[in-house]
């Protein structure tokens, strides 16, 4: 993205990674500057005081220009989307909200000539017949899930755009993302940030994947380093656009676990089950991020335990002030 960047757009600015983004942003590029947007949901004071908010629809074209217009947006981080698990229950919600959300915002980037699009993917754009360790950046891409298709779809979409229109759209594929301002919603990987809160909450947690489930995932700080560090590369450098792999760390279910007793020792957890490890079982244990690391220069920071300290720091504050769960 443009340095000298001067309007930004966050869509599904409400939700788990699009709260912190556009307050990340804010802070990089002027408050003023940073437009956040949702669907239905209250923004919480922070986000809502700080700079300007709206409500639009993405999968409603003209909710989306009016906004578009009226601060004269030259880059979008498109965040809105139904995730995994969710988009089970609602396969054609899912469609509708992943594929003419993300097509109405190319054609608004067309149309109003704007520099830079910011589109994630996610590991769920793999599939079972994906190779699990290390998965490569290049490989099958089949996945059984409907977001899992609309990612795939999205991927294939943005760097059509950007082939055939010369559009500049960048785009990661994120893993699981653990944060403590934002509770996520729908989505598969929920339980590695449900379990914290539980943790502080009740001393217990009943995590509904089983214990030996192991998936990549990321810290909240190192999600929005890695947003932003793509937006920011050199457009020349990049050989791939819309589907760079993101590493970080890769754990079971039982190994969050243990690193939660460390600092709780009385803390349990059982595991029951459901629908989403299926959808789990059908996603990659860790990732091949080379890519990302040559083009624009990834590194994470943070692993599983540092994490695990900051995020029950975190947490430990907020209920005792009374406000866990915001
Ligand atoms: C989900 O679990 O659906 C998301 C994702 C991995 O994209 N967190």
């Amino acid at each position: 993205m443009a340095k000298d960047s001067k309007s930004i757009l966050v869509t599904g600015a409400v939700g788990q990674i699009g709260s912190e983004l556009t307050m990340a942003l804010r802070e990089r590029y002027g408050a003023d500057n940073v437009v956040a947007t949702g669907r239905k949901t209250e923004p919480g004071p922070e986000l809502r005081e700080s700079g300007p908010f709206y409500f639009i629809d993405v999968t409603e074209r003209a909710s989306l220009d009016v906004v578009v217009k009226k601060h004269d947006i030259d880059t979008v981080y498109h965040m809105a989307a139904i995730l995994s698990a969710v988009g089970e229950k609602k396969p054609l919600l899912c469609w509708d909200v992943n594929m003419n959300g993300t097509i109405n915002v190319l054609r608004a980037a067309m149309d109003f000539d704007m520099n830079t699009v910011i589109i994630p993917s996610s590991i769920a754009a793999f599939g079972p017949e994906t190779p699990k360790e290390n998965t490569p950046q290049e490989t099958v891409l089949r996945p059984t899930t409907m977001y899992g298709v609309t990612k795939v779809a999205g991927e294939l979409l943005c760097d059509y755009y950007v082939g055939r229109f010369g559009l500049d759209i960048r785009g990661l594929r994120y893993p699981g993302i653990i944060s403590s301002e934002t509770l996520p919603g729908g989505g598969t990987t929920d339980y590695a940030v449900e379990i914290y809160y539980k943790a502080v909450e009740e001393g217990s947690y009943e995590c509904f994947v089983r214990e030996d489930t192991r998936l990549p995932m990321m810290y909240m700080p190192d999600c929005i380093k890695s947003t932003i560090d793509l937006a920011e590369a050199d457009f020349e450098n990049l050989k791939h656009h819309s589907d760079f792999n993101v590493g970080s760390m890769s754990f079971t279910a039982k190994e969050l676990e243990d690193s939660i007793r460390k600092h709780i020792p009385d803390f349990t957890c059982t595991y029951k089950p459901d629908y989403r490890q299926e959808i789990a079982d059908s996603w990659p244990s860790s990732i091949d991020d080379s890519a990302a690391r040559e083009e624009w220069g990834w590194e994470p920071v943070w692993d599983l335990n540092a994490m695990t300290e900051d995020m029950l720091k975190k947490l430990r504050r907020r209920h005792e002030e009374g406000r866990l769960y915001g």
